[in-house]
């Protein structure tokens, strides 16, 4: 792994829920690390192939003058996602210092960090209501408008029965690999603001719908919460995700079971 860090790039700007530090600039003092491949670079010498340190001291110099927050949480959470999003960074760990916060008592500085790391997820989507092709259309455009968000592959369409004994309709079902930097419930709230768009109506679990989009893997992480279960705890018994996700995706090993989507699906016909 190769990084490019940066220490102690000191801006003054104006931060703070006082009405005092919106008006008087203070210090802000940033460290950085960015996960960023330049194996090419360094064999080369070349300055094309990396990225430019100068540029990127310059943008967070610019994003902190330029707003104004109260929290350092948010100046630090923003900084990095700007950071991301602009640059082809595989990720980036963040540290702002506030050694002038408006405490009085001997301290050296105050500071947050935040880790943002892109990570490659599959996503199984379908719908059995309405336009059904038009609304997994339109939820594949919205994932792509979100620029945390990069979806790299999409599969075929897939028409089958519903599952389950609960829904009615026959639904349409694809599966969608994307790479983002938000963590598995900040996009799934994201995905539940997509369903609610397209109308979806949660009274009947497993019921008929506009649209459901579930995270089937999120890189190769295990998660087992109230909220969130990854992956997917029944994926395995469904041909509507295993035959999508077996088109974009036949190597992929599944964290928990350790087997390529390609076995599971010879397994389950
Ligand atoms: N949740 C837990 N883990 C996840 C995850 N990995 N991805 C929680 C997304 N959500 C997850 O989901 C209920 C809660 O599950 C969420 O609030 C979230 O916190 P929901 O979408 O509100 O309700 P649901 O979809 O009715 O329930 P569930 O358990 O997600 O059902 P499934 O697994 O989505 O199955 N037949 C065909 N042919 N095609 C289908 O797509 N889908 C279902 C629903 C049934 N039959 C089907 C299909
Ligand atoms: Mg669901």
């Amino acid at each position: 792994m190769t990084k490019i860090d940066i220490h102690n790039l000191t801006v003054t700007a104006k931060h703070g829920v006082f009405d005092k530090e919106k008006v008087n600039p203070q210090p802000f003092v940033f460290d950085c690390s960015i996960d960023y491949d330049f194996e090419k670079a360094a064999a080369s010498d070349d300055l094309a192939l990396t990225l430019d340190y100068g540029n990127i001291m310059q943008d967070i110099t610019d994003f902190c003058r330029n707003n104004c927050f109260d929290l350092i949480e948010t100046l630090c959470y923003k900084t990095a996602q700007m950071l991301m999003d602009k640059y082809p960074i595989n990720g980036i760990s963040l540290t702002v210092k506030k050694p002038q916060a408006p405490v009085d008592l001997p301290f050296e500085n105050v500071s947050v960090s935040v880790s943002l790391a892109r990570k490659d997820v599959y996503l199984s989507l379908g719908s059995n209501l309405g336009e059904r092709q038009e609304v997994l259309n339109n939820a594949i455009n919205q994932l792509a408008e979100n620029k945390a968000v990069k979806v790299l592959k999409v599969s075929s369409p897939y028409e089958n029965p519903p599952y389950g004994g609960v829904a009615q309709y026959p639904f349409i079902n694809m599966a969608v690999k994307i790479s983002t930097y938000l963590s598995p419930d900040a996009l799934l709230d994201f995905l539940h603001a997509i369903e609610a768009k397209a109308h979806r109506n949660r009274e009947v679990r497993w019921g008929d719908r506009t649209l459901d989009i579930d995270i089937i893997f999120y890189g190769d992480m295990i998660i087992d919460t109230d909220r969130l279960t990854i992956p997917h705890a029944d994926y395995h018994n469904r041909d509507f995700v295993l035959i999508p996700m077996g088109e974009i995706a036949p190597n992929f090993v599944c964290p928990l079971k350790r087997k390529r989507i390609s076995e599971l699906l010879k397994e389950y016909s």
